[in-house]
């Protein structure tokens, strides 16, 4: 399998995450990678590449213009009105206020951010390009033909809505590669998210459309971040109407509750016939993972990744989350080779 990667990601360490009253180091760390990196070598799956440039065109048509260039800015921005810490909101636009964006940065970054625990820093815009850029050159590899692809993606994408940022995330990597895949021939694309927590960003990107299927099993937002999207009656809006498919399951719940949603969910995938699948993957589902809770095993990982390759579609894989790093690089590599040899 063809996994793509870039060390840009390292461009993006903020030192702080705000977690439980405290500012703790983020779980959503550089380490992680490296994890990866070391397992898929010790499977000597070792067919890495690193990305082409980020061809802005499929970013544009899935996240709003002026956001864009506010992630671009919002650091030189920041540091420019005196600012000495990390980018992190004071105030939010939220119920019930104006929602208008306002010309100083801090109420700017109130304003594009959903989720308070996600600080940006120097690198962050750097990163999070490459980290595009990673699942575009990986979409793209098997829009010509690949059966399948990995983009080792870091930062995370898939809680990018297309105006905020949020929850580790600032460009929804999984997004641009489904718009990739449409931009390069393909009729419809289907986008399984894995990860425990609901695909938000990626649900209100294509919520109004009809060429992507998105389905997304996840912690229930009764009790699990993000909270204010992920229920079953979100089922899209307009041609969308059907097209958005949301699986919430309740604490605890190991693999016999979450192999029968993910069987759901393939065989809709299945019916929507589509031209490619774009997996977001994510791997704290795992027993052990600090911020999450299902039970799966490392081995459930194995047989999931068997079920996903008899959809027999061209996959595209874009590593999402998973904070249980001792782990993630033994589950992560567990789905690709359970797919490989599924
Ligand atoms: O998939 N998303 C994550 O793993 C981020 C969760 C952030 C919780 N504050
Ligand atoms: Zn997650």
């Amino acid at each position: 399998m063809k996994i793509v990667y870039s060390e840009d990601h390292r461009l993006h360490f903020p030192q702080g995450e705000l977690y439980g009253g405290e500012f703790v180091t983020p779980f959503e760390r550089p380490s992680r990678i490296e994890y990866i990196l070391r397992e898929l070598k010790h499977r000597r799956m070792s067919d890495l590449m690193p990305p082409a440039k980020l061809d802005m065109k499929p970013v544009r048509k899935v996240h709003d213009r002026e956001f864009l260039e506010f992630l671009e800015t919002a650091w030189s921005e920041w540091t420019a009105a005196g600012y000495r810490g990390e980018v992190i909101p004071t105030g939010v636009a939220a119920r019930g206020m104006r929602q208008k964006k306002p010309r100083f940065i801090d109420g700017k970054v109130g304003y594009y951010c959903h989720s308070m625990e996600t600080c940006m820093t120097a690198g962050t815009w750097e990163a999070a390009s490459a980290s595009a850029a990673v699942a575009q050159t990986a979409q793209k590899l098997v829009s010509s033909g690949g059966r399948c692809a990995f983009a080792l993606c870091r930062p995370p994408g898939h809680h990018a809505h297309h105006d905020m940022y949020g929850g580790y995330c600032f460009l929804n990597n999984a997004a641009i590669a489904a718009q990739g895949f449409l931009d390069s021939g393909a009729g419809r694309v289907a986008i399984l998210d894995v990860d425990f927590h609901h695909g938000n960003g990626t649900q209100d990107i294509f919520y109004g459309r009809d060429d992507v299927l998105f389905c997304s099993l996840h912690g229930q937002p009764e009790d699990a971040y993000p909270y204010f999207l992920g229920y079953r009656d979100e089922r899209g809006t307009g041609k969308g109407e059907g097209c958005n498919i949301n699986y919430p399951m309740p604490p605890g719940a190991r693999y016999d509750v979450w192999g029968k949603a993910l069987l759901d969910a393939l065989g809709k995938i299945r019916r929507y016939k589509p031209d490619a699948l774009v997996v977001s993957l994510g791997v704290d589902t795992f027993k052990d993972d600090p911020i999450s809770f299902f039970k799966l095993t490392s081995d459930d990982f194995r047989t999931y990744g068997g079920a996903i390759a008899k959809s027999k579609l061209p996959t595209l894989f874009v590593m999402e989350g998973g904070y249980a790093v001792e782990a993630i690089g033994i589950n992560t590599v567990n789905v690709l080779d359970g797919f490989l040899n599924g």
